[in-house]
């Protein structure tokens, strides 16, 4: 059984990595349009990644017997400048995502919801994931700039990108 105060703060979540995936779509659909369609592949599959955790959060209040509740959804940038400050701020936002997730964390234990803070170990474990991509992701830019052979060479490398459950 889940506390009033956990269930609004799972709830928060859910639209926080829905928030996400939108704004990776509108990352995706600037990236296409902008004649990138690997980067728009790797934002696409960032986008099906983030509704997989939203409704990871969802079946887990499902399963607690505790009422999903929806929000409405932020709108999203369409513009970016380039695709270095794309990937930062998607590090940026990430980042935010991280503290949110620790500040569940934070209460599941502070409640002695042993449940939900295993149910939290994953998204834990994802988040450490998600910023070693981005960090990555933006060194390469960094490197190659922002035009030319080597944003061609990764703009292939992120097209190969495959969408995976877990
Ligand atoms: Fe759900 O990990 Fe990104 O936001």
């Amino acid at each position: 059984m889940l506390s009033r105060k956990m269930t609004d703060a799972l709830n928060g979540q859910i639209n926080k990595e829905l928030y996400s995936a939108y704004l990776y779509l509108a990352m995706s659909a600037w990236a296409e349009n902008k004649g990138f369609k690997g980067f728009a592949n790797w934002f696409h599959i960032q986008y099906q990644e983030e509704t997989v955790h939203a409704m990871k959060i969802y079946h887990y209040l499902q399963e607690q017997g505790a009422a999903v509740a929806l929000d409405a959804i932020q709108k999203p940038p369409s513009e970016f400048k380039t695709l270095l400050s794309a990937f930062e701020e998607t590090l940026k936002h990430e980042q935010f995502i991280t503290r949110s997730i620790h500040e569940l964390v934070e209460l599941a234990l502070s409640e002695k919801d042993y449940a939900t803070s295993i149910f939290l170990q994953w998204f834990v474990t994802e988040q450490v994931e998600e910023e070693a991509n981005d960090n990555e992701i933006i060194g390469k830019l960094q490197m190659v700039g922002d035009k030319g052979h080597g944003l061609f060479m990764m703009d292939r490398e992120l097209g190969g990108r495959k969408f995976e459950e877990d």
